[in-house]
């Protein structure tokens, strides 16, 4: 029996990501692991569980890790240096901080080749079934199903637009389009506009303290590293849809706390 078990962000909280896993009795050869990216960045083990993924892949798991706007920042930094990296030198730590956060350069250079192979082999989204994994969010403008996005030879702005947005974006304008970076005014949630159209969107990026299930929409990530717990959705052939988390061991990232949700949903 395969159960699909989908985690929210790590963001290097491997300890979490361990107890969670420990806590579904996660099984290597027969579980779907997929993971709603971002697995680097902000809590403290970042290359490790990028190096703890492959072993589950090289153990014989199916494991899907669907690309983060933390992960795309560390792509593009590879895209811009890849020769450097590959000469195993170490780019300044002040770029690195500039460019991934404070613990970039740390991270950096404990990453092996096969780690940034991972990365780079990292899809937008992730369909089965009824459900869609994506990171960030889904504009009403995007009729193709968004893995089919990449599927253009020639790209226009407004495709890159779309591609971005399924990283990046919490909110849109009225009519359903992706805001410009600077724009606020007159947007609404993402997730108050999605009408169904790819059955169940699963997502990450928006720290939230409960799972946040709104429309057709859940969001799954708890704040791990803001210290607060790390969320697997779990979905068993024929049976509900229903969640499990862990509680974080510590409070790793200096942000503001997560965002406090007025419910606290609990099924689906
Ligand atoms: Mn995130």
């Amino acid at each position: 029996m395969t159960r699909l078990l989908v985690i929210g962000d790590v963001h290097g909280c491997l300890i979490e990501l361990e107890n969670l896993l420990r806590k579904l009795r996660y099984q290597v050869q027969q579980d779907k692991l997929v993971f709603v990216g971002d697995l680097l960045n902000k809590g403290p083990s970042g290359a490790e569980t990028l190096s703890f993924v492959n072993d589950l892949k090289d153990d014989g798991g199916e494991v899907i890790y669907v690309r983060g706007n933390h992960d795309e920042k560390y792509l593009q930094f590879y895209h811009q240096f890849s020769k450097r990296l590959r000469n195993g030198e170490k780019p300044p730590r002040r770029l690195c901080q500039g460019w991934l956060g404070p613990d970039g350069q740390s991270t950096i250079s404990k990453m092996k080749s096969r780690d940034w192979r991972l990365l780079l082999e990292t899809p937008l989204s992730f369909q089965t079934g009824n459900l869609t994994v994506l990171h960030g969010g889904l504009s009403s403008k995007i009729h193709c199903k968004p893995k089919h996005l990449l599927d253009s030879k020639s790209f226009t702005s407004k495709r890159r637009a779309e591609i971005k947005s399924l990283m990046y974006i919490r909110k849109l304008r009225k009519d359903g389009s992706v805001p410009n970076q600077n724009e606020t005014r007159g947007l609404v949630p993402w997730q108050d506009l999605y009408d169904g159209r790819f059955g169940w969107v699963v997502y990450g990026h928006q720290p939230t303290s409960h799972v946040h299930h709104r429309g057709h929409t859940i969001g799954i990530d708890t704040a791990c590293c803001y210290g607060n717990r790390l969320t697997a959705l779990v979905q068993e052939p024929g049976s509900q849809i229903y969640w499990e988390s862990v509680s974080a061991r510590s409070y790793y990232a200096n942000c503001p706390p997560p965002k406090r949700l007025k419910y606290a949903a609990t099924a689906v």
